[in-house]
């Protein structure tokens, strides 16, 4: 695994990095998952900055404060909803990942941690999803000097495995 590139488990409200990536429904006003996680951990000025946002489309993203959250900022994307993956989910994945990027080079951070966007309540294939997050991870690191780190928080042992599993195979 490039030492860049870093698969932690757990909760990633927990961690202390530039931006946490959060994957949200298109109204940004909260939801559950991940999304009723970081918005708990982070308070109810997160609500408040979100709702001056007017919404996000899917396959873009936003950024706001951390608020009460160890993370100095929140990309919230939004990801596509998985319908059997040929009404444009992957491209519309992959164009999640590259937004978040693409934010986090003009702000110059140097962290970043982003959950598994779309797997859960979007129901997108965990591996396939995976292997989308790798890609443009690496695609990322290697044009973006500044950016030291990312993570890929596992929220389940299946989540852990499909990570490691697209690393294999990105790798090879
Ligand atoms: N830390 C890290 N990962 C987590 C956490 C956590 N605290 N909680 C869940 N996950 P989901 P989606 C994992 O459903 O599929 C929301 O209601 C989870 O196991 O949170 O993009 C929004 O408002 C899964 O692998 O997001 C939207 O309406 C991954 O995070 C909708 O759900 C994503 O699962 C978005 O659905």
């Amino acid at each position: 695994m490039p030492e860049r590139i870093e698969i932690v488990t757990g909760d990633i409200t927990r961690l202390a990095v530039d931006a946490i990536v959060n994957a949200a429904s298109s109204s940004l006003l909260g939801g559950g998952g991940v999304d009723g996680a970081i918005h708990r951990a982070a308070g109810p000025e997160l609500l408040a900055e979100c709702r001056t946002l007017n919404g996000c489309p899917t396959g873009e993203a936003r950024l706001t404060k951390g608020y009460r959250l160890p993370a100095r900022h929140v990309i919230h994307t939004v990801g596509p909803v998985w319908h059997g993956g040929k009404q444009g989910e992957p491209e519309l994945l992959r164009s999640c990942y590259r937004n978040c990027f693409a934010i986090a080079r003009q702000q110059g951070f140097s962290s970043v941690a982003f959950p598994a966007i779309s797997t859960g309540v979007y129901r997108y294939p965990l591996l396939e999803a995976c292997r989308i997050a790798v890609e443009e991870a690496r695609a990322a690191l290697a044009e973006n000097p500044k950016l030291k780190k990312v993570y890929f928080v596992a929220f389940s042992d299946e989540a852990q495995r499909a990570y490691q599993d697209a690393f294999q195979e990105v790798r090879s």
